[in-house]
């Protein structure tokens, strides 16, 4: 069991570990793995088939599973390395962590968006861009500049998901409209909200890579998603006494959304593990 901590209570030698270690297993070509692992899972609404790591109830444990098993690749670098949060909701400085030069680095440049410092800088040689959507091989960032200006999210916004009760709703995908924390929190336009939410809405903020299905090119995608997976610790907490997770079975043939949705005890890939065995982390790791 290990702690993560918010990455602006890091320490010098600590941000120096966890950037050591980022790098080394982006050498060892593990890194590029993981993200073209998530590419390969971001089945959406339209397309066909099981929807595993988005737009979908499994959005949360599949992820969950994700940074646990990245986490574990870190660690077999340097087992005092463990995955920091960043908190958007609050921590919205441009030039504060995690984008200071001895982290992540900043934004990027006017025109073509490069990120010009930190260790992920393309000029600094670690970071080559390999699983792509445009032929540039340097990271890019454009804070805020996507749609004309976005913004990120609020406590408010980050508290109107954490209140609802109810983990998720039917038909299980971007379009449900009668609530469930799970959308909320994944960001999808929930009926008259219109809009990208919380977790798209800082994908989005970030720009560059991030906002495709290669996001984890840009490491920020673990800080992100660590985040994510904390609000989601805080809601079983707050609603422990709820379904943690639904459906429960597999829905019935006939139905639309019959094969495309994992159920509670089901197996996500390609983790082959069910949500049911993600619920409680506490055993892995905690948060500060
Ligand atoms: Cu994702
Ligand atoms: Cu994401």
């Amino acid at each position: 069991m290990h702690i993560r901590k918010n990455c602006k209570d890091l320490t010098a030698s600590e941000r120096k570990r966890l950037v050591d270690a980022l790098i080394t297993v982006k050498r060892k070509g593990v890194y590029d793995e993981y993200v073209r692992l998530h590419a390969q899972y971001f089945v959406a609404d339209g397309e066909g088939g099981k929807r595993h790591g988005h737009m979908a109830p499994s959005f949360l444990p599949w992820h969950r599973k994700m940074l646990v098993a990245f986490e574990d690749e870190l660690r077999k670098v340097d087992d005092s390395v463990t995955l920091p949060y960043w908190d958007w909701s609050r921590d919205h400085a441009p030039a504060a962590a995690p984008w200071t030069p001895d982290l992540l680095g900043g934004n990027g440049r006017e025109g073509d968006h490069q990120v010009m410092d930190g260790p992920f800088a393309y000029a600094a040689g670690n970071w080559p861009i390999t699983v792509q959507v445009t032929d540039d091989t340097f990271l890019m960032r454009d804070f805020g500049g996507w749609a004309n200006g976005v913004t990120l999210p609020t406590p408010d916004d980050v508290e109107e998901a954490l209140a609802d009760p109810r983990y998720d709703a039917y038909p299980y995908d971007s379009t449900v409209t009668t609530g469930g924390f799970r959308n909320r929190l994944e960001g999808w336009t929930l009926g008259a909200d219109v809009g990208w939410k919380l977790h798209n809405r800082v994908h989005a903020w970030v720009g560059g890579q991030m906002t495709g299905g290669s996001s984890p090119n840009d490491p920020v995608f673990w800080l992100h998603h660590t985040f994510i997976d904390l609000l989601w610790s805080r809601w079983q907490e707050r609603h422990a006494g709820r379904p943690q997770y639904e459906p429960s079975r597999p829905l019935p043939r006939g139905d639309a959304q019959y094969g495309r949705v994992v159920s509670l005890d089901e197996q996500m890939d390609p983790w082959r593990i069910t949500p049911r065995e993600m619920l409680d982390h506490g055993r892995l790791y905690q948060y500060a």
